[in-house]
């Protein structure tokens, strides 16, 4: 199978972690005869300085020919962050539909919790990712004192359902217990109305054990205990901060992958890790690149070359759980120090 793939490694450390990541890939594939064709394109927040603009004018055209698009990061201390996310992310995230972002969560041997060595989490987070609170409805008004800004957020009955509907299909398949965010004391129409159509779809689930719980709750509950959760269903703005909270949970944002998938299949799906481009420490050699090759196993299972993604994701906890760790874990490996680690393991073995 030969499939080509758009890659983005953006800005900061995505233009570390991709390649290094990318070199994982080849090597699962490789001993199974498969072959991905990268194909690199320089999208970033220097092209924005060069050309006034993240991505070429028909960028969504170029990436539709691909089977999928393999992201690293966006963002620059240079650049407004909603130029950089307006100009680049959000419109891929929204052209190909891909609604439902995946972000899941699990505690790897030899990744040292912050909850201590006999905590234990298997969470995917199934956060929804084409309308919510990610809106360019609103403005700014007024001036001086009176200024004030209004944000409104956008919840259809389809985007709920059907983002709904997956999460509780995908819990169906793992322990059948699913937890929906919510904030509907203090968020009084979007938040009901999440509410009462996560519900409606759950009536033909009966089989799916599920609840709905205040987000400030959920968010505590996540610390208190981890290993209580299978699948969290919730919207745009609060998926994306229980991601990175039970990121930090698990260990690290550094290991925490993501798939924007277009259940449909009628785009290309788009695979990123949960972490920016963090410029505190790009250009050091020092990124964790596990999120983005655990990014590349959830690539390899969308595109159905299930066996090397699994033999990648036996290769990555084998090298941490071996030690082989970057600094964000209390190692001090760096990046192309846990590519080669992961790539070793790979190689089939001599005679
Ligand atoms: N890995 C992609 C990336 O750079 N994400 C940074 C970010 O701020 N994303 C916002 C979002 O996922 O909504």
């Amino acid at each position: 199978v030969a499939k080509s793939i758009a890659v983005i490694a953006g800005d900061g450390i995505g233009t570390e972690v991709v390649p290094a990541a990318m070199r994982c890939i080849d090597a699962a594939l490789a001993p199974e005869g498969h072959v991905l064709h990268w194909h690199e394109l320089d999208w970033s927040s220097a092209r924005y300085h060069r050309e006034g603009a993240m991505m070429p004018a028909d960028g969504i055209e170029q990436l539709d020919r691909h089977d999928a698009i393999f992201l690293g990061a966006v963002g620059d201390p240079s650049i407004p962050d909603v130029e950089t996310l307006w100009g680049l992310l959000i419109p891929i995230r929204r052209r190909f539909d891909q609604y439902v972002n995946l972000r899941p969560v699990r505690m790897l041997d030899g990744v040292p919790s912050p909850l201590g060595p006999d905590a234990r989490c298997d969470i995917v987070i199934v956060r929804e990712n084409s309308e919510g609170e990610y809106s360019e409805l609103g403005g700014r008004f007024g001036d001086g004192d009176d200024a004030f800004a209004v944000q409104n957020d956008v919840f259809t009955r389809r985007g709920v359902r059907r983002i709904a509907r997956y999460a509780y299909e995908l819990a169906r398949s793992r322990r059948r217990d699913l937890t929906s965010a919510t904030k509907s004391n203090g968020i009084i129409h979007t938040m009901p109305f999440w509410d009462e159509n996560v519900t409606d779809v759950g009536r033909d689930f009966p089989d799916v054990a599920s609840r709905s719980v205040l987000i400030d709750a959920l968010a505590a509950d996540i610390v208190r205990k981890p290993g209580s959760f299978d699948v969290i269903v919730a919207s745009n703005l609060f998926g994306d901060i229980l991601s990175d909270l039970a990121a930090a949970v698990a260990g690290s944002i550094g290991i925490a992958p993501s798939a924007n998938v277009d259940p449909s299949r009628m785009h290309p799906s788009m695979f990123e890790p949960v972490h920016g481009s963090a410029p505190d420490i790009a250009g050091r050699g020092i990124a964790n690149p596990v999120a983005q090759i655990w990014s590349g196993v959830l690539m390899l299972e969308h595109l159905g070359l299930s066996s090397a993604a699994h033999r990648l994701m036996q290769a990555v906890e084998d090298t941490v759980r071996e030690g082989v760790l970057t600094p964000d874990l209390g190692g001090d490996a760096g990046t192309a120090d846990v590519a080669d680690a992961v790539v070793a393991r790979l190689a089939p073995a001599s005679h």
